[in-house]
C-alpha cells in the first residue's frame, strides 16, 4: 500500500506493506554462480535502462529472477563504471577487539593489511556495527546512542587518493597491482568486505556480522553507496551527500549542472578506468545508478541528500532513488528504502537534526531488528527529479513462483554498435 501526500515543500511517500523477513545475505554475492554474458555492443539510450530487462532482451517475471538479474547488473557496473571487485582473497585473517579490528589479506603470493578502530555503544554485546568511512559527516554519536558500534574505517589505507590511474596505491592495489583498472570506490568497498569477513570469522562475541551497516559523506558517501551495493552482507546502506560518482544518475548530471562526469573521473581515480569512455556520453552506459540502488534491494537503504548544492546533483540523486525504488517495490520491499533531502542547513556534510529520527529508525529496524518503521521518500521541492521523464519502462508485477530463466531461443533486442570515444 502506498500513500502519497504533498506536504509543503516536500513530497512525502510512505509505504506501509509489512516487512519481508531475512533481508541480509550470508554471503557477499548471492548470484555469484549466475551465468552472465556481457553485451557485445552497446546501444545509446537517453532514458534510464530498464532494470528488469536482461542482457538477452527478455524481462524478468518472478521475484526469484532478480538474483541473477542483479548479478548481470553487478557485472555491467563493474565492467563499465567501477572496475572489478575481486572475490574474497585466498586468505583473510584478523582480530576483533572492543577497540580495534585488524585485517590481513594474502592472495597469489602478495600480502597487505590494514586496521580500523572500534567504538562500542553502552550496554552488553554482541553489537551491530556501522562502518563509517572517512570520519566526517556521519552522526557517530547518534549511531552509538541508537545501540550500534562504530567502526572507523580509513578508506585511504586501502585505496589512496592523489595517485595517477597507472600507479594506484593502498592495501587493495598491493594485492591486485598498481595498474589495476579498478577504481578507489570499489577498492574501498573490497576493504569493507574484508572487515566483514574478519568479523564473521571472529565468533561474534563483540560484533555481529549479520547486522552491519555502512555510511560516509561526500566522497565517502560515494564509497558507502558502492560498499552497500556490492556486498549483500551489509544490512543497512546510508550514503550522505554523495554527489557525482555517487547516487545521482549519470544521465542527469550534465543537465542538472552537477560536478561533471569528466571532473569527477579526473579529480581522483574514484571510478574505474573504463568509465573514461563515457564521461562525455553517459547515454551509452548500459547501467545507471538507479540500478546500483536496486542492487541494495531488498536490504535497508537510507539515502541522505542536500538539495541546496547543485554541484551535488540532488535532483539526479532523487531520480536514482525513485528508479531504484521501483525494484524495491517489485520485490515487495518498498518500505525498506528511504530518501531524504528535506533539510534546512545547506552546509555540506553538516550534522542535521532532520536525519536523526530516520537514522535511529533505520538502525533499529535493520541492525537491531527491534523496529519496523516504514521507509519514506522526502524529496525537497528545491531539487525534485521526475522519474517519468527518465524512463520508458513500467514496473512489472513479479510473481512469487519459481524463476523463469530466459528462453535460449529468444533473440536479443536489436542493438547498434557503441560509440564510446
Ligand atoms: C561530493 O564529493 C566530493 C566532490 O565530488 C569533489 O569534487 C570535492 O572535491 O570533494 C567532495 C568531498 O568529498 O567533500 C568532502
Amino acid at each position: 500500500m502506498t500513500a502519497l501526500a504533498v506536504a509543503g515543500a516536500v513530497t512525502v511517500l510512505t509505504t506501509t506493506a509489512p516487512a519481508e523477513a531475512a533481508l541480509v545475505a550470508a554471503v557477499e554475492d548471492e548470484g555469484a554462480d549466475c551465468p552472465v554474458t556481457l553485451p557485445g555492443s552497446l546501444t545509446a539510450n537517453s532514458r534510464l535502462p530498464d532494470p528488469f530487462r536482461r542482457i538477452d532482451g527478455t524481462r524478468i517475471s518472478a521475484k526469484s529472477d532478480w538474483r541473477c538479474r542483479r548479478e548481470e547488473t553487478k557485472k555491467l557496473a563493474e565492467r563499465y563504471v567501477y572496475g572489478e571487485k575481486p572475490a574474497k582473497p585466498a586468505s583473510v585473517t584478523g582480530t576483533v577487539s572492543s577497540t580495534n579490528i585488524t585485517v590481513n589479506v594474502s592472495h597469489n603470493g602478495r600480502s597487505s593489511s590494514f586496521s580500523a578502530s572500534v567504538q562500542l555503544p553502552s550496554g552488553s554485546g554482541p553489537f551491530p556495527a556501522v562502518v563509517v568511512l572517512g570520519g566526517f559527516g556521519a552522526d557517530t554519536a547518534a549511531i552509538r546512542a541508537a545501540g550500534a558500534a562504530v567502526i572507523n574505517y580509513d578508506p585511504y589505507a586501502v585505496g589512496r587518493e592523489g595517485t595517477p590511474r597507472n600507479n594506484k596505491q593502498g592495501a587493495f592495489y598491493t594485492i591486485y597491482g598498481a595498474t589495476s583498472t579498478t577504481g578507489l570506490l570499489m577498492a574501498w568497498s573490497w576493504g569493507v568486505s574484508r572487515i566483514i569477513d574478519v568479523v564473521a570469522q571472529s565468533g561474534g562475541t563483540i560484533l555481529k556480522a549479520d547486522a552491519m551497516g555502512v555510511t560516509g559523506c561526500s566522497r565517502f558517501g560515494k564509497g558507502a553507496f558502492v560498499v552497500g551495493a556490492f556486498d549483500q552482507r551489509i544490512a543497512l546502506t546510508m550514503p550522505i551527500e554523495s554527489g557525482s560518482a555517487g547516487v545521482p544518475i549519470f544521465r542527469g548530471i550534465p543537465g542538472e549542472g552537477a560536478q561533471s562526469l569528466s571532473s569527477a573521473y579526473g579529480e581522483q581515480p574514484w571510478l574505474g578506468d573504463a568509465f573514461g569512455s563515457f564521461t562525455g556520453n553517459p547515454n551509452n552506459l548500459p547501467v545507471d545508478t538507479h540500478q546500483m540502488v536496486a542492487m541494495v534491494a531488498p536490504r535497508g537503504l537510507f539515502i541522505m541528500d542536500n538539495p541546496h548544492i547543485v554541484n551535488l546533483g540532488p535532483k539526479s540523486a532523487s531520480v536514482a532513488a525513485l528508479g531504484g525504488a521501483e525494484v524495491y517495490k517489485a520485490l515487495g520491499a518498498g518500505e525498506n528504502i528511504t530518501y531524504w533531502s528535506d533539510i534546512q542547513n545547506g552546509s555540506h556534510c553538516a550534522n542535521r537534526p532532520e536525519w536523526s529520527t530516520p537514522l535511529q529508525q533505520n538502525i533499529q529496524k535493520f541492525l537491531l531488528k527491534t523496529g519496523n518503521a516504514p521507509g519514506a521518500i522526502r524529496i525537497s521541492s528545491r531539487a525534485a527529479g521526475n522519474l517519468a521523464e527518465w524512463r520508458d519502462w513500467q514496473t512489472p508485477t513479479l510473481s512469487d513462483g519459481p524463476s523463469t530463466p530466459p528462453s535460449p531461443s529468444t533473440p536479443p533486442s536489436p542493438s547498434t554498435p557503441p560509440s564510446p570515444s
